[in-house]
């Protein structure tokens, strides 16, 4: 094979990248870190073929060896969750829920979806995202008591509204999502239930979430969030949608699959299914609370009070009004702290800006870090917030987040 020269200049980027995860706090909720076995799939001679169509139906040859690696990522998913079809060729979550309309709706459809200010997705029917393009969508959202679903108000506009699918499923929502009663509705307006799970398919896999399979008739989800695989996405469905889910992922949506991704998706299903898996899960749940729990013991209020699944939304109005999520992201960032600004229940910011943070634990459970960090952290978010403007103790809360990591390194060998 011809050599080329060593690319340096990408290369040291990525050992930049290496050192930074490796060296400062990680609680993006939606981020994890995939573990060896599934950095080397990805990096496998996989990502060379072209392999349009099936297992068995292909478009080019030679996928022999592809048809067994995507028959066996389906076969492990099904297995993991209990559905009785999987499409493992989305390339994300986007991907896949847009599939999924793409099979059962058609355009104008009227939709049911999670509000984008009360913890929805930009693919449930934001009006700059195709989906709120293409679609009717109409929202429903948290009650203003306890910030949790409002299933009463849900009822209600499903019945007005008669849509003809129910989305449920978020990227900010602290509380655990029952698939029952959205099933239960679904039915009563004789409505289609789509249930995505993109930030809980690992809590789901790891038994201490319902997993929504058994009522959903569709269960979107990405496999690098709590599932810690490659980045990418995943629809299950039952065996007599599978056509029609399979057909609008290719040749509706996507062209050739990402079989390097498939392999490493294979290699994540296989790890969820352990024992071991289910402590993990369980750890980002303890962790997760142990975190709301040392938040609230330094001032922040957080929305719906706490959080039962691996995340929680800090709603900074009043803890500081002057203080938004971007500016207090900003901070924390230059103190080795990752997180994202997030809006809280009906926020008065655009969600560029925003009055919240969203905090998560699955990668620093991943990183072995357990309830007594989680107090560490709560201390250290204080001290950045209380002191944003101050470079020096800025500075100091850095080296102190670098000494934490120093000993919860996720990739100790790639330093
Ligand atoms: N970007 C994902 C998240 O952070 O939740 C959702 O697309």
């Amino acid at each position: 094979m011809q050599q080329m020269p060593r690319d340096d200049e990408v290369f040291a980027i990525i050992g930049r990248e290496v050192e930074r995860q490796n060296t400062t706090i990680q609680l993006i909720a939606s981020e994890n870190f995939a573990s060896r076995q599934v950095l080397e799939a990805t990096g496998s001679v996989l990502t060379n073929k072209y392999s349009e169509g099936y297992p068995g139906k292909r478009y080019y040859g030679g996928n022999q060896v592809i048809d067994e690696v995507e028959e066996l990522a389906r076969r492990r998913v099904c297995d993991l969750f209990g559905a009785e079809h999987a499409n493992v060729q989305p390339h994300s979550g986007a991907n896949a829920n847009m599939a999924a309309y793409f099979a059962l709706l058609e355009p104008g459809d009227t939709v049911l979806g999670m509000k984008l200010d009360q913890g929805g997705h930009l693919t449930h029917g934001s009006p700059v995202n195709a989906s709120g393009k293409l679609y009717h969508f109409v929202s429903y959202g948290v009650t203003e008591s306890d910030e949790r679903i409002d299933f009463d108000a849900l009822h209600q506009v499903a019945s007005q509204e008669r849509p003809k699918l129910i989305v449920a499923g978020a990227t900010a929502y602290p509380r655990i999502i029952d698939p029952e009663p959205f099933r239960s509705i679904a039915d009563d307006v004789g409505a289609l239930f789509l249930f995505d799970a993109a930030h809980v398919a690992g809590l789901i896999a790891g038994g201490v979430h319902p997993n929504p399979v058994p009522f959903a008739d569709v269960v979107t989800f990405t496999t690098h969030k709590t599932l810690r695989g490659p980045r990418g996405g995943c629809i299950l469905t039952r065996a007599d949608l599978a056509e029609a889910i399979d057909k609008a992922v290719f040749p509706g949506f996507q062209g050739g699959p990402l079989d390097h991704v498939i392999a490493a998706k294979a290699v994540a299903f296989h790890e969820a299914a352990q024992p071991e898996f289910a402590d993990y899960a369980a750890a980002i749940v303890r962790n997760a609370a142990a975190l709301a729990e040392a938040l609230v013991g330094e001032g922040f209020r957080l929305v719906s009070g706490g959080t039962d699944n691996h995340l929680m939304l800090v709603d900074l109005r009043t803890f500081d009004p002057e203080l938004s999520g971007k500016k207090a992201r900003l901070a924390l960032d230059r103190a080795g702290i990752s997180l994202n600004e997030n809006t809280v229940p009906d926020d008065p910011r655009p969600p560029y800006i925003a009055s919240g943070l969203r905090i998560g634990t699955p990668a620093v459970t991943t990183a072995g870090m357990g309830p007594a960090e989680m107090a560490t952290i709560a201390a250290l978010i204080g001290r950045v917030l209380r002191n944003r403007d101050d470079d020096a103790e800025l500075a100091a809360v850095r080296d102190d987040a670098a000494t934490l990591c120093s000993k919860f390194t996720p990739y100790p060998d790639l330093a």
